[in-house]
């Protein structure tokens, strides 16, 4: 058996493949970084019919590794249609497995977001009538980062930002984004009404070095983007330092930060409640939000991160540096890495497509909320 990984997001250490039922892996650290949590590998060589286990072995050592409970990994032959795989975690690693079907396989932390794929998105996306490239900044290791303005209609419109995938090995936030601009592509009704008061400005990968490395959580330099922005730098952020620089230009009246989860197995967002600006209008506007997406599509409330206490809010984040800058609505949305288990789907846990649909729905609420967010 040959287990690669030197493609595009891949990542994984070859420990011992001589036996294909104890295949003995481990998990690769984020470039200059302490973090490892994402895999990504192409198993050649399987026998069909054969039963092949596999086995990462440093996961109780990995950043979440209380993330591994309830966990299952991921496994396609075609690299389009994704399954879960039979999963067990204990304190020698994360084991699974699959009884072969052809004679590859690849395996993955959560359904890659390619950079082929977000090439044709680009292309996608530039080729819609009122979807411009606003402007480009670069990655550490000089990978385009694109900002996209999608025009509306207004005279004066409302911005609203949606940035994703901050850290890298969050795949689902592309998808959630390849979701946002097909929506736009078909300009229904409600798209309509947003448009005829608002521009939005998307960047749909803000750190494309670290999802190219196969990383988890940081960028080429070892950072975290989503502790960068109170002090971002060209040495080790210029990611976030090109997005605060456009802000600080076009302005904000909405912003959303796309993410996964590694732990909770639901669909759910952090507001900035602990900022020191927080105030009831948008306290207000956070529970408006929070119970149309409930009402529009797979979210709740029951479940998520602990609530900051007021004026404890950690700046450094990029929600809570955005909506405190820009005295606006702000939401970090999280996605889960295992299932949504308000509505569980066994075979492919939560994966791209829903994450495309939650777009769809965060896209209705923004129609219906945009003449209240000043
Ligand atoms: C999280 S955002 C953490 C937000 N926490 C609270 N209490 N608001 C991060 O950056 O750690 C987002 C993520 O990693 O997905
Ligand atoms: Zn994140």
């Amino acid at each position: 058996m040959q287990i690669r990984s030197d493609f595009d997001s891949g990542n994984i250490q070859v420990l011992d493949a001589s036996d294909p039922s104890r295949v003995r892996l481990a998990i690769r650290k984020d470039f200059a970084s302490e973090h490892f949590q994402w895999f990504h590998f192409l198993a050649e060589g399987l026998v069909p019919g054969q039963v092949h286990r596999f086995s990462l072995e440093n996961a109780p050592q990995s950043s979440y590794k209380n993330a591994w409970s309830g966990y299952q990994a991921l496994a396609s032959y075609d690299g389009d249609d994704w399954f879960r795989v039979p999963t067990r975690y204990d304190e020698g690693g994360l084991h699974f497995e699959l009884q072969a079907e052809r004679g590859s396989a690849r395996f993955a932390y959560f359904e890659p977001y390619s950079r082929a794929r977000h090439a044709r998105l680009l292309t996608r996306a530039l080729a819609l009538p009122n979807v411009e490239l606003l402007a480009c900044g670069s990655s550490l290791q000089g990978r385009e980062l694109p900002l996209l303005q999608v025009r509306g209609t207004a005279a004066a419109p409302r911005r609203l930002w949606l940035i994703a995938q901050q850290h890298p090995g969050e795949h689902m936030a592309e998808w959630f984004m390849e979701g946002l601009i097909e929506r736009l592509a078909q300009p229904d009704g409600e798209l309509q009404r947003l448009l005829a008061q608002a521009d939005l400005y998307l960047v749909p990968n803000m750190n494309p070095d670290g999802a190219f490395l196969g990383n988890l959580r940081t960028n080429a330099a070892g950072q975290d983007l989503n502790r960068a922005w109170q002090a971002p730098s060209a040495e080790r952020s210029p990611e976030v330092l090109f997005v605060q620089e456009r802000m600080a230009a076009i302005g904000v009246d909405c912003f959303l930060d796309i993410h996964g989860d590694e732990e909770i197995p639901h669909v759910f967002a952090a507001g900035c409640e602990g900022n020191p600006g927080f105030t009831p209008r948008l306290d207000a506007l956070e529970q408006e939000f929070r119970r149309r997406l409930m009402a529009a599509g797979e979210f709740q409330v029951e479940h998520g991160y602990p609530l900051d206490a007021p004026g404890q809010a950690n700046l450094a984040l990029a929600c809570n540096w955005v909506g405190q800058t820009h005295d606006c609505l702000a939401f970090t949305i999280e996605m889960p890495f295992k299932d949504h288990d308000d509505n569980p789907q066994p075979r492919t846990g939560w994966n791209g497509a829903r994450s495309k649909r939650l777009a769809h729905a965060v896209l209705s609420v923004l129609a219906e909320m945009v003449d209240r967010l000043r």
